[in-house]
């Protein structure tokens, strides 16, 4: 499959995004490489990721036309950094939401000339590509969307702000009733600046059909992984986290509609018993925080070290999909309350306390018959390095294997993580 994978340029498209085009050019030929090594290599893998590859080798030219044509049509396009930032609204006032979180090394030096180096590289990556104007994703966007979830974030939107029209939405720290009540108020806000933004206002029948699409959405992805749980998996975890991370990028109809093909060939594959690792490998999962594309850096030790990943507990995972809106409201304020108590039901380590991620870490660990945890923390995230201290704790009590890593984006840290990924598989095969 796909033996002439390239990411493809788009110079002209660039150019007229007042991107730095020279610098910018490395990018495709860098990711094509990498790409061709983390997803290429491997074998016998499902048809219908050709969809994805694709949308890979597209992703700096096809798809920014698209967004571009759509924009020039009138269509606003949103920026937005974190799953809380409600995108049923966005769509539903015929906006188009894109996820901009940075996964690369590429742009940290840039962010590095502004920002302290001691904070978190998706952070330091957002930044440094709308900073050196080196991400066709941030030139086309007409605003952005950040959050208040934790303190490099919020402090950064306060300087991105000088690039980019940067709005920001208040996400509680607690879910009691009062900081649901709040909420509310954020999300009714937001609608209001949507609509200012767009000019359009967002009616009863357009957020119930926003609404129902972004379900759909959510629900293929919760069928895909559910097929990938299958023992033994149809389906890499390399392959699973590349979808995922599409889902941020791609039409929200068609995205649906390739994974529910993808999810009708992996069902064939099971009757099939067509798997992509022998019986008897060994299934991790991992959690924690986001990686985004094209972050592949821990997914990639894992696989090659011999294990198959077989979930994510993460916003670039289950965090993004597990839940869906209740769709009986029968006016705006009650479909705006469903839709916040959707979002609430998410459970970022920015919360306190937090203890329903860790019963929800154990219960997909459970149901996706993995035989231990990996706990993924970016260098300097604060709040999921302390709550990996709890995890332990339960995974302990509960004869889960654990492994914690923390690591960045520069390939530095390779080796090391690679020794301690091995001997933690080594040890659940003994
Ligand atoms: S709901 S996980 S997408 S905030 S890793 S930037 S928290 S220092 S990404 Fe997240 Fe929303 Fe939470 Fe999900 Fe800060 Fe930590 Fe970096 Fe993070």
């Amino acid at each position: 499959m796909n033996e002439q994978f390239q990411v493809k340029t788009a110079p002209e498209l660039w150019t007229k995004l007042d991107m730095d085009v020279e610098r910018f050019s490395n990018v495709p030929p860098a990711l094509t490489g990498a790409f061709t090594d983390v997803f290429l290599s491997q074998e016998n893998r499902p048809q219908e990721m050709s969809y994805f590859d694709d949308m890979v080798s597209n992703i700096f030219s096809g798809r920014i036309q698209e967004i571009y044509d759509a924009q020039q049509e009138g269509r606003p396009v949103v920026g937005t950094f974190c799953v809380y930032v409600p995108e049923e609204i966005i769509h539903a006032a015929d906006g188009i939401c894109v996820g901009l979180c940075g996964g690369s090394q590429f742009s940290i030096p840039d962010a590095e000339k502004i920002l302290p180096r001691n904070i978190c590289p998706m952070v330091k990556s957002a930044f440094g590509f709308k900073a050196g104007r080196i991400c066709p994703f941030y030139q086309v966007v007409d605003f952005v969307y950040g959050e208040t979830t934790c303190d490099a974030k919020k402090k950064t939107w306060e300087l991105l702000d000088e690039y980019v029209p940067t709005h920001v939405m208040e996400i509680p720290q607690m879910k009691r009733e009062r900081d649901k009540r709040l909420w509310v108020e954020e999300v009714k806000d937001f609608k209001v600046v949507i609509e200012e933004k767009t000019g359009k206002e967002v009616t009863e029948a357009e957020l119930k059909i926003s609404i129902e699409t972004m379900n759909a959405k959510r629900k293929a992805m919760q069928r895909l992984n559910s097929l990938r749980h299958h023992n033994p998996s149809p389906i890499s975890g390399r392959d699973m986290l590349l979808v995922q991370q599409i889902a941020f990028y791609d039409i929200p109809e068609r995205f649906t509609k390739k994974v529910n093909d993808l999810c009708a060939e992996l069902e064939t594959r099971i009757i099939k018993e067509n798997f992509v690792a022998p019986k008897g490998t060994t299934r991790l999962m991992v959690s924690g925080t986001p990686m985004a594309l094209p972050n592949w850096k821990v997914h990639n030790i894992i696989e090659k070290s011999g294990a198959v990943i077989v979930n994510e507990e993460s916003c670039i995972g289950t965090r993004y999909y597990k839940d869906t809106i209740a769709t009986d409201g029968a006016n705006m304020d009650q479909m705006l309350e469903k839709l916040t108590e959707r979002y609430m039901k998410i459970d970022c380590s920015c919360f306190t306390p937090n203890d329903d991620r860790i019963d929800q870490v154990i219960k997909e660990f459970r149901e996706s018959g993995a035989q231990g945890i990996i706990d993924y923390c970016l260098q300097f995230c604060h709040t999921y390095n302390i709550e990996a201290v709890k995890l332990r704790k339960a995974c302990e009590k509960e004869g889960i294997p654990f492994l914690a890593i923390e690591s960045d984006y520069s390939p530095e840290d390779v080796g090391q993580l690679q020794t301690r990924i091995e001997a933690f598989i080594e040890q659940i095969e003994d």
